[in-house]
């Protein structure tokens, strides 16, 4: 099961790649928060089918937590690929979830639900 996951996620990333970085977009659409604790919270919106941020690079800090704030039209999961992995389930409306990584790293976080990558979490 965790080695299809891994390999759905390869592919994701393989396609990406694939895509080059042409647009620029990645970084629109953007929107995380940072509190004086070291926490940082991060926006995410899920409608139309569609993830917002997607493929976007947001800095977090090892051992702080990392606050996602969700907002679907649909309930899905997503999938972050820090050791041990995160799968946080999602309903339709609002979910907050929060979780630590406490190895420094570049994570990626991923909506299984639409086969994209949502956030690429460079951990510091
Ligand atoms: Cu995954």
């Amino acid at each position: 099961m965790l080695r299809v996951v891994r390999l759905c996620c390869t592919l994701v990333v393989a396609l990406l790649l694939l895509a080059g970085c042409g647009g620029g977009a990645s970084k629109d659409g953007t929107s995380t928060k940072k509190d004086s604790s070291g926490a940082t919270t991060i926006d995410i919106t899920f409608k139309d089918g569609k993830v917002t941020p997607q493929g976007a690079k947001v800095e977090v800090q090892a051992g702080k937590p990392i606050k996602l704030h969700i907002v679907a039209d649909q309930p899905g999961e997503l999938h972050v690929h820090s050791s041990p992995e995160h799968e946080f389930e999602y309903k339709a409306g609002t979910t907050d979830e929060s979780f630590t990584i406490k190895q420094p790293g570049v994570v990626d976080m991923e909506s299984h639900t639409l086969d994209k990558l949502v956030a690429q979490l460079e951990v510091r």
